[in-house]
């Protein structure tokens, strides 16, 4: 839509900025931002064809594209500053809306699971992309990963022995997500860390947090399968939404797949959630 209105040098000035004034009000924009502003008098002098035009954009919001005279003096509003910031905040809610620009998020995710699992060995693999050897976590072993330009997360890698699993507990609060590591070779002790895995996920604290497991330890031959893993740790009965993913924390292999599943699932959450930061 364009609007156009134009004044030859004989015209009143008073009645063509009625006029002008009048076709502008029928904007919404110009009407909840700026209606006040054009209210004031617009005046012109001299010339043959000054005009303002308006037209909107295919989204819908209103944007301005030409405004002033065609030549020489023309139309002047009183007010043009406050038109141009209504304009500017059009054109940026029409760039967000193409570009959407997205804020860096730090997440805070909780790495647990049974001792020997392979959780630290995880952690230094993702920091510095290297095998480091380990001492069983007494405990605890932060880091800041920079996963995206806009996601970081700060893992936290808890000691998972039995007699220290009740200090877990003092790790939950603000957690977002959880990355449970299970060791796929472990049949003798899948039974322990199902019963570990449920009575997190029973904790209040913990209702809304993404889970990824990390099937670990995929490189050894008597490694179980997916299916397998999944079935024997319940997972189909979590009310959390839920990843598997099988890996390798020796070489690496398939733990930027899970770290990019809980980003995303992640990023769903709104910024204005007390969860993201
Ligand atoms: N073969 C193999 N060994 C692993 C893997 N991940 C960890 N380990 C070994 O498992 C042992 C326990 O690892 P650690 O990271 O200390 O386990 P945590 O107690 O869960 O932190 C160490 O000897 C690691 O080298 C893996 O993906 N493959
Ligand atoms: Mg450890």
């Amino acid at each position: 839509m364009l609007l156009r209105a134009s004044r030859s040098s004989t015209a009143d000035v008073d009645e063509c900025s009625a006029k002008l004034i009048s076709e502008l009000r029928l904007l919404p924009f110009l009407r909840s931002s700026s209606g006040k502003a054009l209210e004031t008098r617009i005046s012109g002098r001299g010339g043959s064809s000054n005009n303002v035009s308006i037209s909107r954009s295919l989204l819908g919001l209103p944007l301005l594209v030409d405004l002033g005279c065609a030549r020489g003096c023309g139309w002047v509003p009183v007010k043009v500053w406050s038109l141009w910031i209504s304009m500017g905040q059009a054109l940026g809610s029409i760039l967000q809306n193409i570009f959407p620009v997205e804020s860096p998020r730090n997440l805070r995710l909780l790495m647990l699971g049974l001792d020997a699992a392979g959780k630290t060995t995880i952690l230094y693999k993702l920091k510095v992309g290297e095998t480091v050897a380990t001492i069983p976590t007494i405990g605890f072993n932060v880091e800041h990963l920079q996963h995206e330009d806009n996601v970081s997360f700060t893992v936290w890698d808890v000691g998972g022995q039995s007699k220290i699993r009740q200090l877990w507990c003092h790790y939950f609060h603000d957690a977002q997500g959880l990355i449970f590591v299970v060791d796929s070779t472990d049949q003798g002790r899948m039974k322990e860390a199902q019963e570990e895995l449920h009575r997190l996920m029973d904790d209040p604290m913990l209702t809304e947090v993404k889970v990824l497991v990390l099937a670990n330890k995929c490189d050894l031959p008597n490694s179980m399968p997916l299916e397998e893993i999944s079935g024997k740790l319940g997972l189909s009965k979590l009310r959390q939404e839920y990843s598997i993913q099988s890996c390798c924390a020796i070489s690496g292999e398939g733990l930027f797949q899970g770290l990019d599943w809980l980003a995303t699932v992640l990023k769903e959450i709104p910024t204005s959630s007390p969860w993201v930061q």
